[in-house]
Protein backbone atom coordinates (compact mmCIF):
# COMPACT_ATOMS: atom_id res chain seq x y z
CA UNK A 1 0.00 0.00 0.00
CA UNK A 2 2.56 2.42 0.96
CA UNK A 3 4.93 1.73 -2.48
CA UNK A 4 1.65 1.75 -4.31
CA UNK A 5 1.31 5.79 -2.89
CA UNK A 6 4.64 6.45 -3.59
CA UNK A 7 4.72 5.60 -7.28
CA UNK A 8 0.79 7.23 -7.50
CA UNK A 9 2.01 9.94 -6.59
CA UNK A 10 5.31 9.52 -8.88
CA UNK A 11 3.44 8.85 -11.80
CA UNK A 12 0.97 12.12 -11.64
CA UNK A 13 4.08 14.19 -11.17
CA UNK A 14 5.57 12.61 -14.25
CA UNK A 15 2.34 12.53 -16.63
CA UNK A 16 2.22 16.37 -17.32
CA UNK A 17 1.38 15.60 -20.86
CA UNK A 18 -2.18 15.21 -20.27
CA UNK A 19 -2.80 11.41 -21.91
CA UNK A 20 -5.17 9.82 -19.55
CA UNK A 21 -5.89 6.51 -21.63
CA UNK A 22 -4.15 3.67 -20.66
CA UNK A 23 -2.19 5.08 -17.71
CA UNK A 24 -3.13 2.87 -14.70
CA UNK A 25 -2.27 -0.20 -16.83
CA UNK A 26 1.21 1.26 -17.21
CA UNK A 27 1.17 2.38 -13.60
CA UNK A 28 0.74 -1.25 -12.85
CA UNK A 29 3.56 -2.40 -15.21
CA UNK A 30 5.48 -0.07 -13.38
CA UNK A 31 4.76 -1.00 -10.14
CA UNK A 32 5.82 -4.68 -10.94
CA UNK A 33 9.03 -3.46 -12.45
CA UNK A 34 10.18 -2.03 -9.50
CA UNK A 35 8.76 -4.49 -7.18
CA UNK A 36 10.68 -7.05 -9.37
CA UNK A 37 13.88 -5.04 -9.35
CA UNK A 38 13.30 -4.78 -5.23
CA UNK A 39 12.81 -8.05 -5.06
CA UNK A 40 15.63 -8.77 -7.04
CA UNK A 41 17.96 -6.64 -4.81
CA UNK A 42 16.31 -8.20 -1.93
CA UNK A 43 17.79 -11.93 -3.07
CA UNK A 44 20.93 -10.84 -4.36
CA UNK A 45 21.72 -8.70 -0.80
CA UNK A 46 20.27 -12.06 0.60
CA UNK A 47 22.41 -14.13 -2.07
CA UNK A 48 25.72 -12.03 -0.57
CA UNK A 49 24.60 -12.73 3.21
CA UNK A 50 24.21 -16.43 2.79
CA UNK A 51 27.42 -17.20 0.70
CA UNK A 52 29.72 -14.45 3.05
CA UNK A 53 28.31 -16.66 5.70
CA UNK A 54 28.87 -19.97 3.76
CA UNK A 55 32.67 -18.78 3.31
CA UNK A 56 33.09 -17.46 7.03
CA UNK A 57 31.48 -21.02 8.08
CA UNK A 58 33.57 -23.15 6.35
CA UNK A 59 36.64 -20.99 7.01
CA UNK A 60 35.94 -21.59 11.03
CA UNK A 61 35.38 -25.10 10.10
CA UNK A 62 38.81 -25.45 8.50
CA UNK A 63 40.35 -23.58 11.54
CA UNK A 64 38.62 -25.60 13.60
CA UNK A 65 39.83 -28.89 11.97
CA UNK A 66 42.94 -27.45 12.08
CA UNK A 67 43.04 -26.82 15.70
CA UNK A 68 41.97 -30.03 16.26
CA UNK A 69 44.45 -31.77 14.06
CA UNK A 70 47.11 -29.65 16.41
CA UNK A 71 45.26 -30.67 19.33
CA UNK A 72 45.72 -34.39 18.36
CA UNK A 73 49.13 -33.74 17.20
CA UNK A 74 49.47 -32.25 20.81
CA UNK A 75 48.18 -35.49 22.60
CA UNK A 76 49.99 -37.91 20.59
CA UNK A 77 53.29 -35.93 21.36
CA UNK A 78 52.79 -36.23 24.85
CA UNK A 79 51.85 -39.29 25.18
CA UNK A 80 55.12 -40.18 22.91
CA UNK A 81 56.71 -38.24 25.37
CA UNK A 82 55.78 -39.60 28.38
CA UNK A 83 56.08 -43.47 27.05
CA UNK A 84 59.73 -42.21 26.63
CA UNK A 85 59.64 -40.67 30.27
CA UNK A 86 58.50 -43.97 31.51
CA UNK A 87 61.12 -45.63 29.93
CA UNK A 88 63.56 -43.24 30.88
CA UNK A 89 62.64 -43.65 34.26
CA UNK A 90 62.72 -47.38 33.93
CA UNK A 91 66.64 -47.03 33.06
CA UNK A 92 67.39 -45.20 35.09
CA UNK A 93 66.17 -47.39 37.82
CA UNK A 94 68.08 -50.05 35.97
CA UNK A 95 70.99 -48.19 35.82
CA UNK A 96 70.87 -46.55 39.65
CA UNK A 97 70.24 -50.55 40.61
CA UNK A 98 73.71 -51.49 38.39
CA UNK A 99 75.61 -48.82 39.71
CA UNK A 100 74.38 -50.00 43.35
CA UNK A 101 75.58 -53.37 42.65
CA UNK A 102 78.84 -52.07 41.02
CA UNK A 103 79.12 -50.21 44.08
CA UNK A 104 78.95 -52.99 46.05
CA UNK A 105 81.23 -55.35 44.17
CA UNK A 106 83.20 -52.64 44.36
CA UNK A 107 83.35 -51.95 47.79
CA UNK A 108 84.09 -56.06 48.08
CA UNK A 109 86.86 -56.17 45.61
CA UNK A 110 88.83 -53.32 47.94
CA UNK A 111 88.32 -55.51 50.98
CA UNK A 112 89.78 -58.38 49.00
CA UNK A 113 93.06 -56.14 47.45
CA UNK A 114 93.83 -54.98 51.30
CA UNK A 115 93.37 -58.53 52.59
CA UNK A 116 95.43 -60.03 49.88
CA UNK A 117 97.64 -57.04 50.14
CA UNK A 118 97.99 -57.53 53.91
CA UNK A 119 98.19 -61.75 52.98
CA UNK A 120 101.53 -60.86 50.49
CA UNK A 121 103.25 -58.56 53.15
CA UNK A 122 103.08 -62.01 55.39
CA UNK A 123 104.42 -64.15 52.46
CA UNK A 124 106.96 -61.68 51.28
CA UNK A 125 108.00 -61.47 54.99
CA UNK A 126 107.90 -65.08 54.94
CA UNK A 127 110.32 -65.73 52.28
CA UNK A 128 112.68 -63.32 53.23
CA UNK A 129 112.80 -64.82 56.54
CA UNK A 130 112.58 -68.64 54.83
CA UNK A 131 114.95 -67.00 52.31
CA UNK A 132 117.34 -65.76 55.36
CA UNK A 133 116.89 -69.59 57.03
CA UNK A 134 118.11 -71.22 53.53
CA UNK A 135 121.27 -68.92 53.63
CA UNK A 136 122.00 -69.73 57.19
CA UNK A 137 121.66 -73.94 55.94
CA UNK A 138 123.43 -73.39 52.87
CA UNK A 139 126.25 -72.14 55.67
CA UNK A 140 125.86 -74.60 57.84
CA UNK A 141 126.20 -77.60 54.81
CA UNK A 142 129.10 -76.10 53.43
CA UNK A 143 130.46 -75.86 56.60
CA UNK A 144 129.75 -79.14 57.63
CA UNK A 145 130.62 -80.49 54.00
CA UNK A 146 134.11 -78.90 54.80
CA UNK A 147 134.59 -80.53 58.30
CA UNK A 148 133.61 -83.84 56.90
CA UNK A 149 135.84 -83.81 53.98
CA UNK A 150 138.19 -82.58 56.73
CA UNK A 151 138.02 -85.47 59.26
CA UNK A 152 137.64 -87.98 56.05
CA UNK A 153 141.11 -86.88 55.17
CA UNK A 154 142.71 -86.44 58.85
CA UNK A 155 140.54 -89.99 60.33
CA UNK A 156 141.88 -91.53 57.48
CA UNK A 157 144.83 -90.17 57.02
CA UNK A 158 144.02 -89.66 53.27
CA UNK A 159 146.42 -87.49 51.37
CA UNK A 160 144.53 -87.37 48.29
CA UNK A 161 142.47 -84.20 47.38
CA UNK A 162 139.27 -83.66 45.62
CA UNK A 163 137.51 -86.36 47.54
CA UNK A 164 133.50 -85.83 48.87
CA UNK A 165 130.79 -87.43 50.27
CA UNK A 166 127.28 -87.20 49.15
CA UNK A 167 125.18 -85.45 52.09
CA UNK A 168 122.47 -88.16 52.29
CA UNK A 169 121.91 -91.76 51.51
CA UNK A 170 120.59 -92.64 48.14
CA UNK A 171 120.42 -95.32 45.16
CA UNK A 172 123.61 -95.90 43.28
CA UNK A 173 122.71 -94.19 40.00
CA UNK A 174 121.21 -90.97 42.33
CA UNK A 175 124.34 -91.11 44.32
CA UNK A 176 126.47 -90.93 41.29
CA UNK A 177 124.08 -88.04 39.34
CA UNK A 178 125.63 -86.32 42.85
CA UNK A 179 129.17 -86.24 42.00
CA UNK A 180 128.53 -85.55 38.27
CA UNK A 181 126.58 -82.58 39.21
CA UNK A 182 129.65 -81.49 41.31
CA UNK A 183 132.37 -82.34 38.37
CA UNK A 184 133.05 -85.38 40.22
CA UNK A 185 131.65 -88.93 39.87
CA UNK A 186 132.01 -92.09 42.11
CA UNK A 187 135.54 -93.03 43.28
CA UNK A 188 137.09 -95.50 41.03
CA UNK A 189 139.48 -97.65 43.25
CA UNK A 190 142.74 -98.67 41.26
CA UNK A 191 145.23 -98.56 44.07
CA UNK A 192 145.62 -100.21 47.43
CA UNK A 193 146.38 -96.59 48.49
CA UNK A 194 142.97 -95.32 47.60
CA UNK A 195 141.40 -98.29 49.27
CA UNK A 196 143.18 -97.82 52.19
CA UNK A 197 142.17 -94.42 52.77
CA UNK A 198 138.95 -94.97 52.75
CA UNK A 199 138.41 -98.71 53.71
CA UNK A 200 138.04 -97.98 57.21
CA UNK A 201 135.14 -95.66 56.94
CA UNK A 202 132.55 -96.10 59.35
CA UNK A 203 129.91 -95.91 56.70
CA UNK A 204 128.84 -97.97 53.84
CA UNK A 205 129.05 -95.98 51.01
CA UNK A 206 128.62 -96.56 47.07
CA UNK A 207 131.64 -96.62 45.28
CA UNK A 208 132.09 -96.73 41.11
CA UNK A 209 131.50 -100.49 40.45
CA UNK A 210 128.97 -102.13 38.64
CA UNK A 211 127.59 -104.99 36.57
CA UNK A 212 124.49 -102.86 35.06
CA UNK A 213 125.43 -103.24 31.98
CA UNK A 214 126.87 -106.88 31.70
CA UNK A 215 125.81 -109.53 34.78
CA UNK A 216 129.36 -110.53 36.15
CA UNK A 217 131.06 -107.84 34.18
CA UNK A 218 132.23 -105.17 36.63
CA UNK A 219 133.09 -102.13 35.22
CA UNK A 220 134.29 -98.41 36.94
CA UNK A 221 132.17 -95.29 36.06
CA UNK A 222 135.05 -94.28 33.37
CA UNK A 223 134.22 -97.74 31.70
CA UNK A 224 137.23 -99.17 32.58
CA UNK A 225 137.62 -103.27 33.72
CA UNK A 226 138.26 -104.35 37.12
CA UNK A 227 141.63 -105.03 38.00
CA UNK A 228 142.13 -105.58 41.30
CA UNK A 229 138.96 -105.70 43.72
CA UNK A 230 138.97 -105.98 47.61
CA UNK A 231 135.77 -107.68 48.14
CA UNK A 232 134.72 -109.71 51.57
CA UNK A 233 134.64 -113.40 51.65
CA UNK A 234 131.89 -114.88 49.42
CA UNK A 235 131.69 -111.60 47.59
CA UNK A 236 130.19 -110.42 44.99
CA UNK A 237 127.52 -112.97 44.86
CA UNK A 238 125.15 -111.25 42.48
CA UNK A 239 122.55 -112.51 46.01
CA UNK A 240 118.95 -113.66 44.15
CA UNK A 241 120.30 -112.06 41.09
CA UNK A 242 119.82 -108.88 41.95
CA UNK A 243 123.25 -107.00 43.01
CA UNK A 244 124.94 -105.52 40.48
CA UNK A 245 126.60 -102.15 42.60
CA UNK A 246 128.99 -102.05 44.53
CA UNK A 247 129.90 -100.95 48.14
CA UNK A 248 132.04 -100.81 51.14
CA UNK A 249 130.90 -102.16 54.09
CA UNK A 250 131.85 -100.77 57.55
CA UNK A 251 134.38 -102.84 58.86
CA UNK A 252 135.61 -102.39 62.62
CA UNK A 253 139.04 -103.29 61.66
CA UNK A 254 140.56 -100.69 59.21
CA UNK A 255 143.56 -103.25 58.90
CA UNK A 256 141.02 -105.61 56.50
CA UNK A 257 141.28 -104.08 53.55
CA UNK A 258 138.71 -107.21 51.89
CA UNK A 259 135.30 -105.22 52.39
CA UNK A 260 133.83 -104.67 49.37
CA UNK A 261 130.21 -106.16 48.31
CA UNK A 262 127.59 -106.17 45.61
CA UNK A 263 124.13 -105.13 47.11
CA UNK A 264 121.00 -103.96 44.97
CA UNK A 265 121.44 -100.81 43.08
CA UNK A 266 117.89 -99.42 44.50
CA UNK A 267 119.68 -99.51 48.10
CA UNK A 268 120.29 -96.27 49.53
CA UNK A 269 123.72 -95.69 50.56
CA UNK A 270 126.29 -92.23 50.51
CA UNK A 271 128.42 -91.94 47.88
CA UNK A 272 132.19 -91.11 47.46
CA UNK A 273 132.75 -88.97 44.95
CA UNK A 274 136.24 -88.04 43.69
CA UNK A 275 136.80 -85.12 41.07
C1 LIG B 1 123.68 -113.40 51.45
C2 LIG B 1 124.77 -114.10 52.19
C3 LIG B 1 125.46 -113.18 53.17
C4 LIG B 1 125.93 -111.94 52.45
C5 LIG B 1 124.81 -111.27 51.67
C6 LIG B 1 125.29 -110.12 50.84
C7 LIG B 1 124.13 -109.35 50.28
O1 LIG B 1 122.66 -113.01 52.29
O2 LIG B 1 126.56 -113.80 53.78
O3 LIG B 1 126.47 -111.06 53.40
O4 LIG B 1 124.24 -112.21 50.82
O5 LIG B 1 126.10 -110.60 49.81
O6 LIG B 1 124.62 -108.39 49.43
CA1 LIG C 1 125.38 -108.65 39.63
CA1 LIG D 1 126.45 -109.43 47.73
Amino acid sequence: MEFDAIYASYEDGIDTTGQDEGKPQKRRGRRCLVLKTVCLGLICVLLLVFITLYITITAERDLLKSYKNTAEEFNHTINSLQDNYTDLMSEKDQLKNSFNSLSQKKLELETRVNDLSVEKGQLQRSVESLSQKKLELETRVASLSEELTKVFKEGYQCSLDGFFMSNKPMSWSESRQFCRDRGADLIIINTEEKQRCISSFKERVWIGLSDIENEGNLKWVDNSTLIQGFWTEGEPNDDKGIEDCVEIRYSCSSSNLNNWNDLPCSEKRKGICEK
